[in-house]
């Protein structure tokens, strides 16, 4: 109870790579309110902005962590990373169940910048000065931006916008598991992100692929995209080339503590799938997958895939831009649905098409062995996890780590890893599961 709570008060460890952060936890009601703070400060994005938004990050991290309901604010007396405008938080929940501070910041200008912040691709600084337009719906946006880009972004929207379940994360695993081991057999697959720390719902798939023979991933990456292509399912993505040399583990700032950035090679695009496999369990055969590619053209067949499957065609860059070619589908879906002609066409009618097949953002991430478990770690986070981990490493060991690896910066080496547990061995840490990685 609370004497003996403000006689023995509760101690954390300091970091939370020392201690579990789980998705349930006692203390929703001042998380949640804490990390609006966070994000209001992300928004407004100026000067010292991002270091109070982290500060606030880090106080619901330790509430997270608590093993009771916060009831008295006495209990926070032994807690490292709560500071006073936190405490003050905290303690108008306690008395009033809420923070007028918090309820007051959730205004006009907050919710039009959530909300234009949710289209891909778009920040903090665009998503101002679209408010400084006058603008505050989505639909404002669209209607001033209707160029041929803008249009096919307006498409996918929604579908971005709609939540991936675990269901189609396995899905979307499967195909590319199957395209994967066709082209190098004993390749190692991994969802990662936050479907390995236990969500069931993400806002796209991360997957993170190796193989154990050094080398053997080398130009892999292009080889499944050009068979994902010839699928029919890549919508738009880009490939990036990696960028990794060795001296970058002492060397490169990017990879310290605040920064999320890698240097592997890796593909950030979108995909289609068809829109049932969230209600079929996904099957471990892969027979049902073979029709995925086709799984919109029932209606017109315009858009245009080489038809070439062998795998020894490997074009050395890769640029899938069929996304315009998938948008003229639509459109041509359209006027046969007598929806319009092109130009009537609105970005929301042309989302609402009745179509099998739903637009999902997917992460291809490829790694050489010998950084794998570093990789995995790094991109499974979760982004406050990787924070946490790295300023430990570097404050408390004098290490340098990151999705790449571990540097002793005194003994001047580099400390490899087989396993995800030896580098916690490596960070003289306890091992956490993925899903105790919540921070
Ligand atoms: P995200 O996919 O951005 O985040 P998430 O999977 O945790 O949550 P969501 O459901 O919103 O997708 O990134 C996955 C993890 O990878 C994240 O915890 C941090 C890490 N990461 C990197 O290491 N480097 C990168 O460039 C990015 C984008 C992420
Ligand atoms: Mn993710
Ligand atoms: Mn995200
Ligand atoms: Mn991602």
């Amino acid at each position: 109870g609370n004497d003996s709570n403000r006689r023995n008060p509760f101690i954390l460890p300091e970091y939370a790579c020392q201690r579990a952060t789980c998705l349930k936890h006692y203390n929703h009601k001042f998380t949640r309110a804490l990390e609006i703070l966070q994000k209001h400060a992300e928004l407004r994005d100026n000067e010292h902005d991002s270091s109070r938004a982290l500060a606030f990050r880090r106080a619901s991290c330790v509430l997270k962590s608590l093993p009771f309901p916060l009831t008295s604010m006495s209990q926070l007396k032994k807690l490292t990373n709560i500071g006073d405008h936190c405490k003050r938080v905290i303690q108008e929940i306690l008395e009033d169940g809420e923070c007028s501070e918090v309820t007051k910041l959730q205004d006009d200008w907050f919710h039009k910048m959530v909300v234009f912040t949710s289209i891909f691709g778009i920040g903090s600084a665009t998503a101002k000065k679209w408010i400084e337009k006058g603008w505050s719906t989505i639909k404002d946006a669209q209607e001033g931006h209707i160029s041929s880009d803008w249009r096919v972004k307006w498409a996918f929207h929604s579908d971005l916008n709609t939540p991936v379940k675990l269901q189609e994360a396995q899905y979307i695993q499967q195909i590319v598991r199957k395209e994967a081991e066709t082209i190098l057999p004993g390749i190692i697959l991994q969802i990662t992100g936050g479907f390995r720390r236990g969500w069931e719902e993400g806002h796209d798939v991360d997957i993170l692929m190796t193989h154990p023979e050094d080398g053997k991933e080398v130009g892999f990456l292009a080889r499944l995209l050009h068979r994902l292509h010839n699928k029919g399912i890549i919508l738009c993505g880009n490939l990036e080339k990696s960028t990794y040399s060795d001296d970058m583990l002492t060397l490169d700032s990017k990879l310290s503590a605040k920064g999320q950035l890698d240097h592997f090679e890796k593909w950030l695009g979108i995909i289609k799938i068809p829109q049932s496999c969230s209600e079929t369990p996904a099957r471990d055969d892969s027979g049902s997958l073979s029709n995925i590619g086709s799984c919109d053209h029932k209606g017109t067949n315009s858009v245009a895939h080489p038809t070439s499957n062998t795998a020894s065609e490997q074009p050395l860059n890769y640029q899938p831009l069929n996304l315009h070619e998938s948008f003229e589908d639509l459109e041509s879906k359209a006027k046969k649905q007598k929806l319009g002609t092109e130009n009537e066409l609105s970005p929301m009618k042309l989302a609402k098409l009745d179509r099998n097949w739903i637009a999902r953002r997917v992460d291809l991430i490829v790694s050489p062995y010998n950084q794998y478990f570093y990789a995995l770690v790094g991109w499974t986070g979760n982004k406050q996890f990787n924070r946490d981990i790295r300023t430990y490493a570097q404050k408390e060991l004098g290490m340098k780590l990151s999705s790449h690896g571990l540097y002793d910066l005194n003994k001047n080496c580099a400390l490899p890893a087989r396993s995800e547990k030896e580098v916690f061995e490596n960070l003289k840490l306890q091992y956490l599961e993925p899903w105790e990685r919540n921070c």
